[in-house]
Order: C-alpha cells, then sequence, then structure tokens
C-alpha cells in the first residue's frame, strides 16, 4: 500500500513551535502519504478542543487526498469521518473497532509479536504498525525495542499485510528500517522537530519511493 510509505503521526503535544494545521500543511507539502491524528491532550485540551482540531485536520487532508487516520477514539473517528483508525494492544478491541467503522475504512493495529500480528489479520487489521524500531521520545508507555528482523519473521508466519515500523526512525535509520522489509516508516518528531519540516520531509520521502 504506497498509501503507508511515508505515514506522517502528530498531535498537539509533538507541536513544540508551531501550530499543529501549519505543520501538518507542511508536511504534506514535502510529500507524506498519510496522515495519524494522535491527541493526547494537556489539561487545557479537552474533548471540543479535541474535536475541533481534528476536524481542521481532517479538512487538511481531504484537500490534499491525504488519507485521514483516527489514533484509539473510535467515536471521533466516526464523528470526523475518517478514513480509518488505528488501535494499540491496550485500545479498543480489534475486531470491534471493524465492527464498528465498517468494511471500507482502514484500520490499523499495532502489534509487537507473531500471535498479535496473526490475530491481529484474524480481526480484520488492513496493515499493522511494528515497534518501536529505536528510542522514542514521542511515546511512554513503550514495549521493549524491537530487532530489525520482526519484518521477515512476520512474513515467515504468513503475514502479507503491510508492516509500518515506527519509534525513532529519521533520515538516518529510516533506510536501514526499509531495507529490513518494513513497508513504510511511521514518523512523528524527527518531522515536528524539522527546522525546514517541507524539506525535511522530502528527504525522508526518498527513503521510502523506490
Ligand atoms: N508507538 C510506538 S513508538 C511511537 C508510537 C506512537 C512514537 C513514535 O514517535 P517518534 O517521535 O517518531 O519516535
Ligand atoms: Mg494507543
Amino acid at each position: 500500500m504506497d498509501l503507508l510509505k511515508l505515514y506522517f503521526i502528530m498531535g498537539s503535544q509533538d507541536c513544540l513551535v508551531r501550530t499543529p494545521e501549519e505543520t501538518l500543511s507542511l508536511a504534506i507539502e514535502g510529500g507524506i502519504t498519510s496522515f495519524q491524528y494522535r491527541e493526547k491532550g494537556n489539561p487545557s485540551f479537552g474533548e471540543v478542543e479535541k474535536y475541533e482540531l481534528g476536524k481542521k485536520l481532517r479538512e487538511l487532508c481531504g484537500k490534499h487526498g491525504i488519507p485521514f487516520i483516527v489514533n484509539d477514539d473510535l467515536s471521533l473517528a466516526i464523528a470526523l469521518d475518517a478514513d480509518g483508525v488505528h488501535v494499540g494492544q491496550d485500545d479498543e478491541n480489534a475486531r470491534y473497532a471493524r465492527e464498528s467503522i465498517g468494511p471500507n475504512k482502514i484500520l490499523g493495529v499495532s502489534t509487537h509479536t507473531i500471535d498479535e500480528g496473526l490475530q491481529a489479520v484474524l480481526d480484520g487489521a488492513d496493515y499493522l504498525g511494528i515497534g518501536p524500531m529505536y528510542p522514542t521520545i514521542s511515546k511512554a508507555d513503550t514495549v521493549k525495542q524491537q530487532n530489525l528482523a520482526i519484518f521477515t519473521e512476520f512474513r515467515g508466519a504468513g503475514i502479507q499485510l503491510p508492516l509500518v515500523a515506527i519509534g525513532g526512525i529519521n533520515s538516518t535509520n529510516g533506510e536501514e528500517v526499509m531495507n529490513s522489509g518494513a513497508t513504510g516508516l511511521a514518523i512523528i518528531s524527527d518531522i515536528c522537530r524539522a527546522s525546514n519540516i517541507t524539506e525535511h520531509t522530502k528527504l525522508l520521502r526518498r527513503l521510502v519511493s523506490y
């Protein structure tokens, strides 16, 4: 799935210098192929703010033909008419998520073991998120770091879904992740914290376009 090649993930917590809208605009200009709204909020960021920001980012994606996927929050995904939803192992059950969004929306599931991967296939996932590949500053409760061999292990187990790598991926290590068998790269901080987001995203895009 080419749409998952350069998968940008972000919420207000990841945008330190620019607004989320500006950050997303610049990343779209640089060539991201899909976007996940992962809003973790803060004391001043309630449900209404989460919805309002989601609406703006959803519109931006719609205008540019970029798939808009919501992290975790099924009712928000439905309210925003998102293109899909992404769930982790501790979130909404993947099969329930599939039933809620229907067959035509994208369902992503974070998986860390072959068993979780096989279960996600049965539950109706369209792609699997795999990580963290490297130490990350963007998520506190990560499981242990994955080995680059995990992509071939998943393929060896008969899993054919796109495998999107996540966690500490940047312009330096992205190539080895792709060479290890990942279908695409999911990135937060290396894009959000770039001094020139558009140019840096273009560089990342070159790593996944061949
Ligand atoms: N899941 C596993 S690692 C991670 C998530 C959401 C954070 C990825 O962020 P970054 O900044 O690209 O390491
Ligand atoms: Mg989650």
